[in-house]
């Protein structure tokens, strides 16, 4: 049986290699995980929810996954579906419940086709969270182990809540914000790349050949915005590996002091191991102030940008308490030009300056 899954495999690959495209695929995952809340938590509305908790519900994302496969004008339909393939023979390979498929079926009215068909769904929308709670967990109280490196994770650059599907810079997350609720807007918009994104967030992805996102994505200049002194404020940032081989990482403050990394500066993150440390900006005179967080992955650098000012002002109306506790998540704002200037005038100062002047953080 598995050299006709081996095969089935090489079949695709040859296929794509040939240039034919691959079959479109009615995976009907929608309608599989209709079945299965149903039948296992039939006290959950199907349609709000939202198991891996990237804020799309479970049902729209299914929805958003069946058109992909089914439709061939959508974009990335074609790698998408390659993936979808290779994971759906996988699992059949994984897949060990023999005869109690006919249990599950007779007990929750699902059967091991739908039941396969729906994990090659998750694996491939990738989404770390659902990977967790329904591959390796659910699954393996049945007892089908699940190796994550035989399966194909990339997807999810395409298809999880943070990643884009139609390259338009609006996560799907967002695409699904912006819908309001309508499942099959939120498909068009996720499957249309806007003309115009007014609210594009960034590609969140490091690097393409880095399964790493971060968050507040790189290039974007994050904003402390004002502070009174002897005060600060802490902003997190996190990175989650979607691949499935292990990463290093190696994070630093290039800059004015006034920015300081709070939590470890290495890091090994493990395949859908999210991280997260934080950068404090604390200002010890009036001002602004700059610097850059520098990411090293392999050898090689990525960088985002970090702003903030300290004014007499902002210490006159500001409150202390809010400060000190800082609003961690709300500062992923833009940079005024000013400051963005004074960003931009650093970046070039560093990078003019001898290479002995980097040698000290590396
Ligand atoms: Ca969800
Ligand atoms: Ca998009």
């Amino acid at each position: 049986m598995y050299k006709h899954f081996l095969l089935s495999i090489l079949i695709i690959l040859l296929l794509s290699v040939v240039g034919i495209n691959a079959f479109s695929l009615d995976a009907q995952v929608e309608e599989i995980y209709f079945k299965i809340v149903k039948g296992f938590s039939p006290e959950t509305d199907p349609n709000t929810l939202d198991a891996d908790g990237n804020s799309i519900p479970d049902r729209a994302h299914a929805r958003l996954l069946d058109r992909v496969l089914r439709d061939e004008n959508v974009p990335n339909h074609e790698i998408l579906l390659s993936i979808y393939y290779f994971n759906w023979a996988r699992i059949k390979i994984d897949n060990t419940l023999g005869n109690r498929c006919i249990a599950l079926q007779q007990i929750y009215g699902i059967t091991c086709d739908e039941l396969e068909r729906f994990c090659a769904g998750i694996i491939t929308i990738g989404e770390p969270k659902a990977i967790q709670y329904f591959v390796q967990g659910a699954l393996s109280e049945f007892g089908v182990t699940i190796d994550l490196k035989n399966y194909n994770l990339m997807g999810g650059i395409y298809l999880r809540g943070s990643g884009d599907l139609d390259g338009d810079r609006i996560t799907n997350k967002k695409e699904y914000e912006l819908a309001e609720g309508d499942f099959d807007l939120f498909v068009e918009k996720a499957i249309t790349p806007e003309e115009h994104p007014g609210e594009g967030e960034g590609y969140p992805q490091i690097d393409e050949n880095v399964p790493l996102v971060v968050v507040p994505p790189l290039n974007l200049p994050v904003n402390y915005g004002d502070l009174s002194l002897k005060t600060y404020r802490d902003g997190v940032y996190t990175a989650e590996n979607i691949g499935t081989e292990p990463v290093p990482l190696r994070v630093w403050i290039l800059g004015e002091p006034e920015f300081h990394i709070i939590g470890d500066t290495e890091y090994l993150i493990e395949p859908q191991q999210k991280i997260s440390f934080i950068v404090r900006f604390q200002p010890k005179k009036y001002g602004y102030y700059s610097a850059i967080l520098v990411y090293e992955i392999y050898g090689k650098r990525y960088y985002s940008y970090l702003g903030g000012k300290s004014s007499v002002v902002v210490n006159i109306f500001s409150c202390g308490i809010f400060n000190h506790n800082s609003s961690k998540n709300n500062i992923y704002t833009y940079l005024p030009d000013l400051l963005f200037i004074a960003v931009i005038t650093l970046v070039v100062h560093l990078y003019s300056k001898s290479p002995s002047s980097r040698k000290l953080h590396s």
